[in-house]
């Protein structure tokens, strides 16, 4: 239990400390990339405003061109298939912004508003629906589960560029009065 008056955080007078952690602990961050197609397009800033209105926290940005190692590393669990080279050629051949999404629920949030993964098949509403109709060029990559999260996250943050931030209005994007985060 932390102490009464320590509850606050030293450098500012943010949320109570407890809250904080709440949080943290409860969130799950997910690795979002905006492929190549997203940035030529000039799509980012829409789809990372469609993240932030639905209140998911952006907790590391980074813009890069993927070399090759990395692109086949990432996408390993699909060698041999027959889009394969294509993929991480598309994936190599320009910059992609690639993004750490927090929040509680938030890989499986992030993957049902990408939508499905062939843009001519994707729901009107999400984002490869909205912006896209191609089946290769489908603007966004997300962790389809924790442990993919934990790995992807890792290949392309280095330590230190995930951020821990407090929004300064967490306590309304979140009901944390109660046990846990709702
Ligand atoms: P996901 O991105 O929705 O998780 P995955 O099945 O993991 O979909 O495929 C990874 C990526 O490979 C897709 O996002 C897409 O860019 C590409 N891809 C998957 N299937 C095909 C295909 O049949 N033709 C061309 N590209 C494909
Ligand atoms: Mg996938």
């Amino acid at each position: 239990m932390i102490p009464a008056h320590s509850r606050h955080t030293p450098s500012d007078r943010g949320p109570p400390i407890t809250k904080q952690l709440e949080l943290t602990m409860a969130a799950e961050t997910t690795l979002i990339i905006l492929k190549p197609d997203a940035v030529q397009r000039g799509l980012m800033g829409r789809i990372i405003t469609r993240f932030e209105d639905k209140g998911l926290q952006v907790c590391g940005a980074k813009m890069m061109q993927i070399p090759m190692s990395l692109a086949q590393t990432h996408y390993a669990d699909h060698k041999g298939k027959p889009f394969y080279d294509g993929l991480v050629g598309f994936m190599t051949s320009s910059p992609v912004l690639v993004l750490a999404l927090r929040g509680v629920g938030a890989i499986a949030i992030c993957r049902s508003m990408m939508g499905a993964t062939f843009g001519s098949q994707a729901d009107a509403g999400t984002i490869r629906g909205d912006f896209g109709v191609s089946n290769s060029f489908n603007l966004i990559h997300g962790s389809d589960s924790p442990e993919a999260a934990a790995k992807e996250t890792g290949l392309f943050f280095r330590e230190g560029e995930i951020l821990d931030w407090t929004r300064a209005n967490e306590c309304w994007v979140y009901d944390l009065s109660g046990d846990e985060p709702e």
